[in-house]
């Protein structure tokens, strides 16, 4: 029996950082309810889908989402009462028209992507399958490798630390639940280590230490450290991957490693200084090591290390097909972050990952670091089978409610669940 949407409606909830954000709740004729979150990032790309905020300096220093949330309930709202929620690219596209905007800044992203998911949850719920299954069909099993971000810095800690992200990849897990562990015990390893250097164990937004060191090398020397005390062998059961977000320390056609006092480079510096660390650690994927407007430098560090590693583009990207076609077609780099509200709609988010597939690329369904425990992104990244997946270290609950959904799903799955590395071969 075809069903209908008897209402959409949104209110203003917080994210992980305190901050507001929209939650959306799409009602169904059968009594069901479906509701989804949008998280929202402090490393923006310039080229981001707009998180409609309510600007003025009454409410949450203009943080605010009621104007977001009253496009849902006075705009959005009337548009999709009584369509069918397994329409999703009709109900998206719908929603993408009313806006009429490239970048969603009238209705806001944040208003789209939360309707565009619960619809997504509302459907799966009434066909009577995990969100899982309905978006990637009843052969969805391959469970995501975690890229777990265990050290902190740049924009996400207030720390001598340039680069954004330090993150373990178990590469040597045979199936999610014992990577988890692998990461798990190395992260309370590195608590340990850097508690007996006297450094700060207190956590940056996505739950990684966020200690003050000398350099961006100990960071890895730190977590090579710990991985060992763990008891487990670098580049052999954990890799590193990094995402130093660098347009967060550019300007001027200059990196100013400003954080660690490490000075100024330009794109060619930089470049070395990667593969540098290539063969003195064993680093399997390098996300935005350059900035977003460094086209050219992207290429160039494409052409130099990408057949040893996997060279990730985020904000160059925001998730964006007429980014990622010009990436493809320039050898930008040879794998994309995909983030829903980068681009506000699950339909446009899955086009981006069939472009990248077409290219052969690599994807990795990714978290923001302002979260909610919406675990959405856990399904989708199994739903979507591109086996990688990024959102967050081992603490904190918005991160490790994406961890223990993906714990459930393997074991809902059972034998038929497939977990592999898919960075074979950058070790
Ligand atoms: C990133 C993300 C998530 P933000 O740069 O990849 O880790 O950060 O959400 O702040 O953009
Ligand atoms: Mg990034």
């Amino acid at each position: 029996m075809k069903r209908k949407i008897t209402s959409v409606r949104a209110m203003e909830i917080l994210d992980s950082r305190g901050n507001p954000t929209v939650k959306a709740f799409v009602g169904l004729d059968n009594g069901i309810t479906a509701s989804a979150s949008c998280p929202s990032g402090a490393s923006t790309g310039k080229n981001e889908a707009v998180e409609l905020r309510d600007g003025g300096r009454s409410r949450y220093g203009g943080k605010g989402v009621l104007k977001a949330v009253a496009n849902v309930n006075e705009k959005i709202a009337h548009l999709l009462i009584d369509m069918n929620p397994s329409r999703q690219a009709e109900i998206d596209h719908l929603m993408i028209a009313l806006d009429g905007t490239p970048n969603k800044n009238k209705l806001g992203a944040n208003a789209i992507v939360s309707v565009s998911m619960a619809v997504a949850r509302a459907a799966a719920q009434t066909s009577d399958l995990s969100l899982y299954a309905y978006l990637g069909g009843s052969v969805a099993r391959t469970i995501p490798m975690p890229m777990m971000n265990i050290l902190n810095g740049g924009k996400h800690a207030d720390n001598s630390v340039d680069f954004q992200e330090f993150m373990i990849v178990p590469v040597g897990a045979s199936t999610f639940a014992e990577a988890l562990r692998y990461g798990v015990e190395t992260f309370h390893a590195l608590g340990k280590i850097l508690k007996r250097k006297g450094y700060a164990t207190s956590v940056g937004d996505e739950g990684g230490f966020a200690p003050n060191l000398g350099s961006n090398d100990e960071a890895c020397e730190v977590i090579l450290e710990a991985i060992e005390a763990a008891g487990f062998k670098p580049g052999k059961d954990l890799a590193i991957a990094l995402d130093p977000a660098a347009s967060s320390f550019y300007g001027n056609d200059v990196y100013d490693l400003a954080k660690s006092g490490q000075g100024k480079q330009n794109s060619a510096d930089m470049i070395a200084f990667y593969d540098t660390w290539i063969r003195k650690y064993p680093i399997v994927s390098i996300e935005d090591g350059l900035a977003e407007d460094d086209w050219e430098g992207f290429s160039k560090q494409t052409e130099m290390q990408g057949d040893r590693i996997q060279i990730v583009g985020d904000d160059i990207f925001v998730t964006n097909t007429r980014y990622i076609a010009r990436g493809i077609q320039e050898k930008t780099a040879n794998a994309v972050l995909i983030k829903l509200n980068q681009i506000g709609t699950v339909t446009e988010t899955i086009q981006a990952i069939d472009l990248c597939r077409s290219a052969g690329w690599g994807y990795v369904i990714s978290h923001r670091s302002g979260e909610t425990e919406d675990t959405f992104l856990a399904d989708f990244a199994v739903a979507m089978g591109g086996g990688q997946i990024k959102t967050g270290s081992a603490s904190r609950s918005e991160r490790i409610a994406k961890y223990n959904r993906l714990l459930e799903i393997e074991a809902e799955l059972g034998r038929a669940a497939i977990f592999q590395n898919p960075l074979k071969g950058k070790v």
